[in-house]
This record gives structure tokens, sequence and C-alpha cells, in this order.
């Protein structure tokens, strides 16, 4: 009985991180929310450029919007998954 309990909650974990992954890399940068990352997610990211939002488009994390955030931005371009 132990033994099956212990492997219904190893395979409930290993689903919610894959999701939580997919998430986080598909549409984080979608700014706007429609869907895509495209030129007004680039736009929104330019006109925070050097601020600190706190979160997107700072996608690293490092308390600003830069260069690291404008690559981030571009590798996740087009529609979202
Ligand atoms: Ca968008
Ligand atoms: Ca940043």
């Amino acid at each position: 009985m132990c033994y099956i309990r212990f492997e219904m909650i190893g395979e409930l974990t290993t689903e919610v991180d894959i999701d939580d992954i997919v998430f986080e890399m598909s549409c984080e940068a979608d700014l706007d929310g429609n869907g895509i990352v495209g030129i007004n997610d680039f736009l929104d990211l330019l006109s925070q450029w050097g601020s600190g939002p706190g979160g997107p488009p700072d996608f690293d994390g490092n308390g600003t919007v830069g260069p690291e955030d404008f690559w981030e931005l571009l590798d996740n371009w087009g529609p979202c998954p």
C-alpha cells in the first residue's frame, strides 16, 4: 500500500512540474496576452527598457529590463504553444 501511494504522488508531481515549465516558457513573453509573441510585445519591452517593473518584461528577474530580456523575448518569438 505504501509503495503504491508513493508512486501516485511521484507521477502527480512530475506532471505539475512539466506543466509549469511549459507555461513559463510558452507565454511569459506575450506581454499583451494576444497569444503571440510579436512586435507589440517587443515595443512594450522597449517602452520599459532600463526600468525595474518587478516582473515581465524583466524575464530574468535581474531588476531591470535590458538586453537579456530582449533575447528572451526573441527566443519565444511566434505563436504560443
Ligand atoms: Ca503578444
Ligand atoms: Ca532583466
